[in-house]
């Protein structure tokens, strides 16, 4: 994917998907441009199916990670800011659906 200012990816359930409860995010690599402040740089995940939803947290320069965020909405929504100098290798990050626990 290439990205000069703004990409979103939102993920959504299927509608006939009941079972579903949790939306999971886990970062296996995390290497953006370094930032005190992730103002320029950075990717941001949202609890619903875009950025007015509420932020599950911004994230940017380089940091290990496990899980970083679960969504109990109808899809989870990730913001990736770019700018045209610095980069890094990027991220790669894995996506779960999890049964509800009964
Ligand atoms: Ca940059």
């Amino acid at each position: 994917m290439t990205c000069l200012s703004y990409c979103y990816l939102v993920i959504s359930k299927y509608e006939n998907v009941t079972n579903i409860s949790l939306h999971r995010l886990t970062f296996q690599e995390f290497d953006l441009e370094k930032e005190d402040d992730c103002a320029y740089n950075y990717v941001e995940v949202y609890d619903g199916l875009d950025h007015t939803s509420l932020s599950l947290g911004r994230f940017c320069g380089n940091q290990t990670m496990q899980e970083v965020a679960t969504s109990t909405q109808d899809g989870i929504a990730i913001k990736f800011r770019t700018d045209d100098h610095i980069a890094g290798k990027g991220f790669e990050l894995v996506y779960e659906l999890v049964e509800k626990n009964i």
